[in-house]
């Protein structure tokens, strides 16, 4: 039976007004966000979340076979969270070859997602020419290509404008910008953890010119370390916001912390907090078609029971990750097609292989 067909009764009856929001198709505001944040119903939040996921999408869950690429890991910002990035000095500093990047590439790839660290003896023509190898080898393959640090970056290496930038690389077949480097809204937080990394004023305008040149995006939330739940909540409204004026977000990806040896936090974000939070992303980003159930950063027991708490989508059926794994994250690092459509079975969903575009396979 659909939740649709279910009369759900609330123990928190704190969540009754904003059920009765939910189900008049209204706009909850930062209040109400706080109030599904402390509550203590999490069954309550979920079957409200699965209400909204399943009048968009039914039961249907998607995923897509990709594979990550980081041409490097050497970096110039040393954000105190990442365990990904080396200094080029470092024994375990690797600088991929133009042939070992398309050696990741097979014909049954359906998006390439690359993310490389901030190395300043490339120039700007040296990631171009990463996309430029890709697209000629896969033409048909569609690339998501380079968060906004790194957009920033390449206009500072390059003198260009961002636009200029995103144009450039638009032309050498970049479809999409993925959600990372987004971090957490905070002032506060990049001041700790990331100060040299671009802010999320930055982030948003890369983003707002991106969508201007029909370029699509995603959108990631790094939680689970310093940041309050008022700082989650006001992540997902400056969201929602830029959103209602482009339409460019594809989808939004809560990114659970993997504390790994960086020091910040002893644990791991629990189960609790991490169904809450795709359920409370849900219900605030109605202007967001796709929440990702990220299996990397979740595991896979959470990532299916996230399917039930208004995720739609769990991501690729990444081949090979990195970032997350140098955080010692103890999901594999990576899962066959199959496992993934039976992780999606396992939570009473019906698998649905999509493209970057969410169009269906
Ligand atoms: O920006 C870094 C995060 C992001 C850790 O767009 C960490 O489809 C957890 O953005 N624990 C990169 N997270 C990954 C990313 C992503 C992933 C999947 C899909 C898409 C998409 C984008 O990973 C970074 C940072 O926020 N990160 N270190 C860590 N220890």
């Amino acid at each position: 039976m659909s939740i649709h067909d279910t009369g759900f009764n609330l123990i928190d009856k704190k969540l009754n007004p904003i059920w009765k929001k939910v189900r008049n198709g209204q706009r909850l505001t930062f209040d109400d966000g706080l109030v599904l944040y402390k509550s203590s119903d999490l069954l309550g939040i979920g079957q409200m979340a699965r209400y909204v996921r399943e009048k968009k999408h039914g039961n249907n869950a998607f995923f897509v076979v990709n594979q990550q690429i980081n041409p490097t890991n050497i970096c110039l910002n040393h954000c105190r969270f990442c365990c990904f990035s080396r200094k080029e000095s470092d024994p375990d500093a690797y600088v991929m070859s133009e042939q070992e990047i398309v050696s990741k590439l097979s014909p049954e790839i359906r998006e390439v997602h690359v993310v490389s660290g901030l190395y300043e003896k490339w120039s700007f023509e040296d990631y171009v020419n990463i996309v430029h190898v890709i697209h000629n080898k896969f033409p048909a393959l569609p690339i998501k290509a380079y968060t906004a640090v790194e957009i920033d970056f390449f206009s500072q290496l390059a003198k260009m404008s961002v636009t200029r930038v995103l144009s450039r690389l638009q032309k050498a077949g970049v479809v999409c910008l993925p959600g990372g480097g987004a971090e957490v809204f905070s002032a506060r937080v990049q001041k700790i953890l990331f100060p040299h990394k671009i802010g999320w004023k930055k982030w948003l305008d890369i983003h707002h010119t991106a969508h201007e040149l029909g370029i699509r995006s995603n959108a990631t939330m790094l939680y689970g370390h310093i940041e309050t739940l008022e700082e989650r909540l006001m992540h997902m409204l400056k969201l929602r916001q830029l959103q209602d004026q482009t339409h460019g977000f594809l989808s939004f990806i809560p990114l659970a912390f993997q504390p790994g040896t960086a020091g910040i936090t002893k644990y791991q974000t629990s189960g609790i907090d991490d169904l809450k939070t795709i359920a409370v992303s849900r219900l605030m980003l109605d202007n967001f078609d796709h929440i990702k159930s990220y299996w990397v950063s979740l595991g896979k027991e959470i990532s299916a029971m996230a399917l039930i708490f208004g995720a739609d989508d769990v991501d690729g059926t990444v081949v090979e990750e990195k970032i997350m794994h140098a955080a010692k994250a103890e999901s594999p690092v990576a899962m066959a097609k199959d496992s993934l459509m039976s992780l999606i079975h396992q939570a009473g969903c019906v698998p649905v292989e999509r493209d970057m575009l969410y169009h269906y396979l």
